[in-house]
């Protein structure tokens, strides 16, 4: 059984979802930022970064305990742990990497700053908040003319995201959270 120290943001979010589609078993451990438990030490060991989300999972590799934050590399360890959404042909694999890395490098931190600037900077900066908002767009652009290639509208794209959003991270985060 996976323990998942998370938080019901959009990162957590992203593993919550691979765990519940793999149907891979796990137990969720609320960091709640909002009350600065990424800066408590023991969880510091799990993660330098001071940031949700980590996993250690008892039965990794070798049957050896295992632990990894940054919820990219979690997912591509889900991925292969559970031989699902990661194709073995390298050209299908590479399509995978990509949008990973477009998430990560790019979708991810851009947006980040967006939502800082426009919600939570303690001055408006319009540099700040036009500079991210030009990533935003960018990127549900880029997002949207994929999806609309392969047939996908981004509508039901947010509809299916929704649904499988971990019910059990969200009731949990709130208890600790009220
Ligand atoms: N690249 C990291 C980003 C993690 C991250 O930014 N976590 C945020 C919440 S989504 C956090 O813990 N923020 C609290 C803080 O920065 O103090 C990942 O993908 O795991």
């Amino acid at each position: 059984m996976i323990d998942l120290y998370t938080w019901p943001t959009p990162d957590g979010h992203k593993v919550h979802i691979m765990l519940e589609e793999t149907g891979t078993p796990y137990t969720v451990i609320p960091i709640n930022i909002c009350k600065d438990d990424q800066f408590d030490p023991e969880f510091l060991k799990i993660n330098p970064n001071n940031k949700m989300l980590a996993m250690i999972d008892p039965d990794g590799p070798g049957g050896e305990l295992y632990s990894l934050f940054e919820s990219g590399a979690i997912l591509m360890y889900l991925a292969e742990k559970t031989g699902q959404f990661m194709p073995t042909d390298m050209c299908t694999r590479y399509d995978v990497i990509q949008w990973l890395m477009f998430q990560m490098g790019g979708v991810g931190p851009m947006f980040g700053q967006a939502h800082h600037f426009l919600h939570y900077a303690p001055e408006d900066i319009d540099y700040a908040v036009d500079r991210f908002a030009v990533f935003v767009l960018g990127g549900f652009g880029v997002v949207a003319i994929a999806l609309w290639a392969e047939g996908i509208s981004l509508a039901e794209l947010r509809e299916r995201g929704a649904a499988l959003t971990s019910r059990e991270v969200t009731r949990q985060a709130n208890a600790e959270h009220n």
